[in-house]
């Protein structure tokens, strides 16, 4: 939902169990209704009209005894002290607003006049909203988050069990040289999908705050290396560096529909001489598979994919040959062409 960091940081600040959170689920539970402004720069200041200056320390109970109180609580930036209560807030009319109420049209108005979070507790309908800038953000309930994160988690497993496969198809058609576009762009496909719903499961996980720790280990262990997985393939069939970060780029700004239609990656790809036929023959450099190999250093990779050019050409050269390569000895030679070897049974037997 949130791109930025910023939004990313909100969450965290509102996520159950966090001081800030604590004090605004007392006040939704009063049912008395509040105005929180978090800053306490000239700007915000000049707009406060009447009310008390505190200057008390923050806590969730103070913030609860201040809501009983009409008007608006003003807090420092980092919530360590309540500096106004009972205070009139008085934004600039001409700023525009889509609420209704006076309390969520003042939140929105303040929100965009002066960038700092402003948070509206509706008495009538119990939510709480976050202002910020022009966006809004209406913090959900535990139990709702939960379900949508569950949800979102089901979705995944299944995203991952069909990358999964896609991925160890390829890894049989890399060791047999018989990869066609289809077969990349597939993976890729599948790969992307994971993480978008990654992307999403991650929003829901730093809404839960601690309460979503039993969930957010399930969701590191199902996850694993999937982004390195994207940038192997990445490396492997995607020509230069440029064109890698284009691609990030361009990949990202195709809808989950338009991720569906395997030409419209391939294209993206850059692959040569591509012209529409994905069934056209294509081979990886080898970084993916490379890697697989324990403990094989990066920059050895590099070496090896620099000398032979291709995945099969290191796959067929003998350990002599392997021996060529810079930072390659006998030991460590032997030791690839076994790697490699094992793989191939592993992947060709799957
Ligand atoms: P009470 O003594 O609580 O009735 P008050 O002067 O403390 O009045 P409140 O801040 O409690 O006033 O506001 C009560 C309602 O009055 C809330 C809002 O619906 C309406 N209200 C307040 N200020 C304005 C305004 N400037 N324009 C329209 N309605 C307003
Ligand atoms: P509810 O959803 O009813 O809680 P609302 O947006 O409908 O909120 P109201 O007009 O009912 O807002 O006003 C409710 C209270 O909001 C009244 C007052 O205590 C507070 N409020 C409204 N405008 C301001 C303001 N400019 N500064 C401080 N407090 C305000
Ligand atoms: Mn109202």
């Amino acid at each position: 939902m949130f791109e930025d960091k910023e939004w990313n940081d909100i969450l965290k600040l509102t996520a159950p169990g966090s001081p800030l959170r604590k004090g605004l689920d007392n006040v939704l539970m009063a049912a008395t209704g509040g105005l929180i402004v978090i800053g306490d720069d000239e700007e915000i200041l000049s707009l406060v009209d009447g009310g008390f200056e505190l200057n008390a320390d923050y806590s969730p109970s103070s913030i609860y005894e201040l809501a009983k109180m009409d008007g608006a609580i003003v807090l420092d930036e980092n919530i360590e002290k309540i500096r106004f209560a009972n205070t009139q807030l008085m934004p600039r009319k001409d700023i525009s607003t889509t609420e209704t109420g006076t309390r969520h049209r003042t939140a929105e108005r303040v929100a965009k006049q002066t960038g700092c979070i402003v948070i509206a507790i509706s008495q009538r309908r119990s939510i709480i909203t976050i202002y910020k800038n022009h966006k809004k953000y209406v913090v959900e309930d535990t139990t709702t988050l939960f379900s949508k994160a569950n949800q979102a988690f089901q979705t995944l497993e299944k995203a991952k069990l069909s990358q999964e496969e896609a991925v160890l198809n390829l890894n049989a058609l890399e060791f047999a040289d018989m990869v066609t576009i289809y077969d990349v762009v597939f993976a890729m496909s599948k790969v992307e999908m994971v993480l978008r719903v990654t992307n999403t499961m991650e929003m829901y996980l730093l809404a839960l705050g601690e309460e979503g720790f039993l969930i957010r280990n399930q969701y590191e262990q199902l996850i694993g290396r999937t982004k390195d997985e994207q940038d192997f393939i990445i490396n492997d069939y995607v020509l230069d560096e440029m064109n890698k970060k284009l691609f990030k780029k361009k990949l990202s700004s195709l809808s989950n529909e338009e991720l569906v239609d395997l030409t419209k990656i391939a294209k993206i790809m850059g692959f040569s001489g591509y012209n529409e036929n994905l069934d056209k023959p294509t081979c990886p450099r080898g970084y993916r598979l490379l890697s697989k190999i324990h403990k094989l250093p990066q920059g050895i990779i590099v070496n090896l994919i620099e000398y032979f050019g291709s995945f099969q050409a290191i796959l067929n050269a003998s350990i002599e040959e392997l021996d060529e390569v810079e930072g390659i000895g006998e030991i460590r030679a032997t030791y690839i062409r076994n790697g490699l070897i094992k793989m191939r049974k592993l992947a060709v037997l799957d």
